[in-house]
């Protein structure tokens, strides 16, 4: 029971740790438990495994070898392993933007029945921004032409991405100077892993640079193409009421859950679940509808463009199953522990993989192409109906109580019409002080933390100091479940940002979407920063990761510092290994790019640290 506490401080979560026990199962806790110690090379980023004559060690002591076979000392080897992370990171987040621009070139080719184009307006803003000319295009050509012209930003022909032009002109020229202006998406992650093969990029500071370069390709590439292409087919996120946790789960309806990150299945999904034969078919079989709930980031897309409620994130991703109400659960790609397949099995639950390049053990796998997904996804569904008989009563556990409500959908679209149609009034709060900064809380759950207790201490300081916070991702969702996200959560706001909360009928906390939409947050810095003709760096503004785990988590922490944001992380990352790479990323980099990492696994503390950089560049700004 003790355990069960110190696991995590959500309700919901702890019911079901103790049911999941009772059901025999081991979950990410468990395996955590089992992994102690766990090595303490490699959480100091002093292992080395790059090359056959290794792997090699680094002694940290000082008493064994400081060289690794090939000659790498400590700074070389974190320095290759952090680099490694970055490109992981941010291919995972470019490769799924690709998918996208997949999808939005066959709708423009007649070949993807059941997409559609559902926000002009951002393909033509898009198609500006790109140079593509709309002279008597049909919507249709101008789809295929931005996809061509979104497809040359992967490649390696330009100079720097299409996007940057995004950036203010001041921070564009900080990144000239140092050399990390983004050029080809592909281009800088595959550079990356070049560099990180023995015998090539051996400066650490080199490496570290060009860990920035590859990160941006992520933040004003890959992710922000991932984005604006989902904002193009399944429209702009706007504000909407929604619920969270397992209690979204109905034990009389029809119940599937959607897992991963990409809207692209998942959407279909939506479509098909409306379907008229389908409800019917629900009904025959005595479920009183056919709901719909959204695991981590997938959920996060759904969740803001149709409201659909979430289940929980990704901690909670197991103990969902052990619920015994999942009827069926589609999984795409990222963040779906592989241990997923092998739970299941305890229940009746159907578990469906749908993407050419992720598999998992115990998994059915039906693979979607933009061709074949409308009808794939009715079949699914169908099948998912006539599952719901299949449940095995003596394993259900329905969970007592109500789901929490909360409010989503606030892309930088949705706020600035919230605002009256201007970032003005936004600045107008800032420059009053009634708002004294804000600060992007967003990445994962981790089991080395307290599930959810980092994003919501974190958080709860902050508002309460009258500093709005902006999230997307799992801590999305933790905040959600702490009640975070309904106007009335403005009672625990400060004074100032209680008055603008309620002026304006919003949450404290605001939901901009998944991770790969954490560009919609740097897309509102920039427009702040525009406005008020300075640069990002110059604004109280910062981020935090509190609870984060992987790696597409590293590439956007690097790519909000090198955006010019301050940015503190709760988990260690692996670099304490090298005294000059720490003093690097959290000293020296505030000189170049006017920001810097900090490390600090105490949320409270953490909270303290930003109040007070906040402070200070609102002091810098005479504020
Ligand atoms: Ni983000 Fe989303 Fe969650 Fe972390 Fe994983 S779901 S993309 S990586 S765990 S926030
Ligand atoms: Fe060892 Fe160098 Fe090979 Fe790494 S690259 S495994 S440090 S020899």
């Amino acid at each position: 029971r003790e355990d069960v506490q110190a696991r995590t401080i959500t309700e919901d979560g702890r019911i079901f740790m103790e049911k999941a026990a009772r059901d025999g199962l081991e979950t990410v806790w468990d395996r955590y438990r089992a992994q102690q110690p766990q090595c303490g090379f490699c959480e100091l980023g002093l292992s080395c495994r790059n090359c056959s004559m290794g792997p090699c060690r680094i002694d940290p002591f000082g008493e064994g070898p400081q060289r690794g076979v090939c000659g790498a000392d400590a700074d070389i080897i974190v320095a290759r392993n952090l680099g490694r992370m970055i490109a992981a990171g941010s291919a995972s987040h470019s490769d799924h933007g690709r998918d996208l621009v997949e999808v939005l070139r066959k709708v423009g080719e007649g070949k993807a029945p059941g997409y559609g184009i559902r926000s002009e307006e951002k393909l033509r803003k898009l198609a500006s921004e790109l140079g593509v000319s709309e002279d008597g295009q049909s919507v249709e050509a101008l789809a295929v032409a931005v996809a061509e012209a979104l497809e040359e930003e992967f490649g390696t022909r330009k100079k720097a991405l299409a996007f940057v032009g995004r950036v203010p002109e001041k921070r564009r020229r900080i990144w000239e100077k140092l050399g990390i202006t983004p050029r080809g998406i592909d281009r800088e992650t595959s550079e990356m892993m070049h560099r990180t093969h023995m015998g090539v990029d051996n400066d650490w500071k080199s490496l570290l640079l060009h860990g920035l370069r590859n990160a941006l390709s992520d933040g004003w590439g890959g992710s922000l193409i991932a984005t604006e292409v989902s904002d193009i087919l399944f429209g702009i996120p706007q504000p909407v009421a929604s619920e969270v946790n397992l209690r979204v789960l109905k034990e009389d309806q029809v119940n599937i859950v959607l897992h991963g990150h990409n809207p692209i299945v998942s959407e279909m999904i939506f479509q098909a679940a409306q379907d008229p034969e389908l409800m019917g078919l629900a009904e025959e079989k005595g479920a009183r509808g056919i709901n719909l709930a959204g695991l981590c980031c997938t959920g996060n897309e759904l969740l803001m463009r149709r409201g659909i409620p979430m289940a929980g994130n990704h901690l909670m991703t197991e103990l969902a199953l052990s619920t015994g109400l999942i009827d069926m659960m589609l999984v795409d790609y990222q963040c779906i522990m592989p241990a997923l397949g092998e739970t299941a099995r305890c229940y009746h639950t159907r578990m469906v993989s749908t993407s050419d390049k992720a598999k998992y053990p115990f998994m059915e796998h039906r693979e979607f192409h933009p061709e074949n997904a409308r009808d794939l996804a009715r079949d699914l569904v169908r099948e998912a109906v006539e599952n719901f008989v299949r449940r095995i009563p003596a394993k259900v556990l329905s969970p007592p109580g109500a789901p929490v409500k909360m409010m989503a959908g606030f892309s930088v679209e949705a706020i600035v019409s919230a605002l009256g149609g201007s970032a003005g009034p936004l600045i107008d709060a800032i420059k009053s002080g009634a708002i004294q900064g804000a600060v992007g809380v967003v990445g994962c759950n981790n089991p080395k933390i307290r599930h959810d207790y980092g994003h919501v201490t974190l958080t709860t300081r902050l508002i309460e100091n009258d500093v709005l916070v902006v999230d997307t991702g799992c801590a999305a969702v933790a905040h959600a479940k702490a009640g975070l996200k309904v106007p009335e959560a403005a009672e625990k706001a400060g004074p100032g940002l209680r008055q603008v909360c309620r002026a304006l009928g919003i949450p404290p906390v605001l939901h901009m979407g998944s991770c790969v939409d954490n560009v919609r947050i740097f897309d509102l810095a920039a427009a702040l920063a525009h406005a008020l003709g300075t640069d990002i760096s110059d604004l109280p503004l910062a981020a935090a990761a509190p609870e984060w785990y992987s790696e597409k988590a590293v590439s956007i922490a690097c790519y909000a510092v090198a955006s010019g944001v301050y940015t503190v992380l709760g988990t260690p990352p692996p670099i304490f290994g090298s005294q000059n790479i720490v003093k690097l990323l959290t000293e020296d980099l505030e000189g170049l790019l006017g920001a810097s990492f900090a490390v600090e696994p105490d949320p409270a503390r953490a909270a303290d640290l930003i109040l007070e950089r906040i402070r200070a560049k609102r002091a810098a700004l005479g504020l």
